[in-house]
Parts: C-alpha cells; structure tokens; sequence
C-alpha cells in the first residue's frame, strides 16, 4: 500500500509546519500528525509543490486579483460553521454542514495536478471526500443533467466582491457525469491539514483534468438542475473561457498558447513543460467527451 505523502517527506512535512504557523491557520485536533486520509490510486506520484507555494500563489478573486492577496487577506474569513445548501432536483434538499459531508474518517489524500487557464501549474497533495458520495446523500433525481456550484456571497467578509471585476457570487458548473466522477472531489484540507482560507476553505471543488477556475472555492451550494448552469468565467468573456474548460494544449486560449505552461516552484530557469491533454487525465477522463468537437466545446 502505498504511503501518503505527508507520511514519507519530513521536508514537506517540515515546510508545512513551518508555513501553517507562519499563516496562522487554525489548530486542528491531531496537530502533531496532522488529518488522516486514505492514500488513493487516482493520485500522481510528481513532487508536490511546497505548503508555501500553494498557499503563496492564489487566485481568490474575492480577496483580490493579484497572487499574493489572497494569502494577505483571506485570513479572516470566518469559515465555521458552514453549511451547503443542496437543492434543485433532489431527494433530500436541505442545508448540509461541511462535518457531515465530509466526515474526518472518510477522507481521502489526493495528489493533483493544477493547470491554471493563465499558463502555470502546480501539484497539490488535497485530502477530500468525492463529489459523489455528496450528492448520493442528497438523492440525485433522474432528471437531473448538470451541477451548479456557488462561493460566498458576503461582501463584508469578502473585500473583492466590493468591486465589479465579477458578477458575483463567483459560480461554476459541471455536468452530471462530470461531478460523478471519481476524481472530482471536494476538499477541505491540503498536506494533511485544515484546508488554508486563501486555498477556498472551508469546502472547494478540485476537477483535476479541468482548468483551474472551474475548481470553485468556499462553497456554499449546489444545485442539481436540467439546464447547463451559468459560470462566471463564461458570463465574463465566452469567447474565451467555456462551460467544459477542458485542459487541452491544442486549444489555444484567444490571448496566448496553451501548449505548455510554468511549473510554480521550479526555479528562474525551470523553463516550461509541456501540457497535457485533460491536464494528464485523459485515460480515466476521454470518455466522458467521445464524438465531442472540444475545439467547438472549449
Ligand atoms: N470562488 C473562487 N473560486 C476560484 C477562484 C476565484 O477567484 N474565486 N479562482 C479559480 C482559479 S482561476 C484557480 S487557478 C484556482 C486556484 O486554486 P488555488 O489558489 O487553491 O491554487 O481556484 C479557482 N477557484
Ligand atoms: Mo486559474
């Protein structure tokens, strides 16, 4: 079985203890060892980026649109209590607290890649529970065809939703097939610890084989529904960023080559790495997109 990476790099380990000091998030009840979470199969076996890169280098538009302001200003985010409402075309609508969703025993470490839709990526060890199991508990009914996500909308809390740089609240969506699938999950906690406000606690979507953007941050509901949802990025620009947003290094954005992109963390001369179809996820994932045009469907 394989270990967990937080189990086997006291450097990370280290890293992580340093930085989770150094941000202040709140202490959890195993502070010594840190959450548990089943390793997973589904995870890669790259190099994490360090504690410090992936809570350093953000886009959390509600705290602001430059990398580091997040770092700088979500901190006081009052993430408990939280609840998410699941509604729409459900069984069991209601208001679901994040301890119930995401039980402490049934969480799982994934390790992923992030592909930013702006060139850069990082590895980032979550620990989540899948999206499945959630919307299991509420019943999907069978007319149900896509998911729809939305972030806080709480302008006091949220100093980047002052300004119009989004029709806020910040949303997204997927289809039902998407949301069920194994690697979509949502995480609460990263390097075996509470997941950092600026990393969209206290519960974000990660869709690995996505664009970043799709992976919503500080959820606060879901709603099952028949129509292809509205999302943010697409509400703003669609002739650039797409309901599926697929990873896809033959689609160029608009602006600029999405061929390759900047791994965070590797240095001045690191150079760029080539990306990935489905961000390197395409073995568990193509099906889902077989006889789709994904240059039509960006
Ligand atoms: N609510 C909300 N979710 C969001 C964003 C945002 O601005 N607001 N940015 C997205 C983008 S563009 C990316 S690349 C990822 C970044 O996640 P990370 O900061 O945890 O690496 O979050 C996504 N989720
Ligand atoms: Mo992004």
């Amino acid at each position: 079985m394989a270990l967990k990476w937080s189990d086997v790099t006291p450097e990370a380990d280290y890293l992580c203890r340093r930085a989770f000091l150094a941000t202040g998030v709140a202490a959890l009840a195993t502070p010594a060892l840190g959450l548990g979470g089943k390793p997973s199969g589904l995870s890669t076996d790259e190099t994490p980026n360090s504690f410090e890169d992936i809570t350093n280098y953000n886009n959390f538009y509600e705290f602001g649109t430059g990398k580091t302001d997040p770092a700088q200003y979500a901190g006081s985010l009052k993430t408990a209590p939280w609840s998410v409402q699941i509604d729409g075309m459900v069984d069991r609508p209601g208001s679901y607290g994040v301890e119930d969703l995401t039980p402490e025993a049934a969480l799982e470490e994934r390790v992923y890649r992030l592909r930013c839709v702006e060139g850069w990526s990082m590895v980032i060890p979550w620990l989540g529970v899948p999206l499945a199991g959630v919307l299991g508990k509420a019943g999907v009914q069978p007319g149900a065809k896509y998911v729809a996500f939305r972030t806080l909308h709480d302008p006091e809390q949220m100093p980047g939703q002052r300004s119009r740089v989004i029709d806020w609240p910040y949303r997204e969506g997927l289809r039902l097939d998407e949301a069920m699938h194994p690697l979509t999950i949502l995480a609460t906690g990263l390097y075996g610890r509470v997941l950092p406000n600026q990393n969209g606690a206290p519960i974000r979507l990660v869709v690995p084989w996505k664009y970043g953007f799709k992976s919503i941050k500080s959820l606060v509901s879901i709603t099952l529904t028949d129509k292809q949802p509205q999302t943010s990025w697409q509400m703003l620009q669609p002739g650039e960023y797409g309901f599926y947003a697929n990873v896809n290094p033959q689609v160029d954005h608009p602006r600029w080559s999405q061929a390759t992109e900047r791994r965070i963390g590797s240095g001045l001369f690191g150079g760029r790495q080539e990306t990935l179809m489905f961000n390197g996820y395409g073995d568990q994932v193509a099906g889902l997109y077989a006889g789709m045009d994904l240059a039509k469907h960006y």
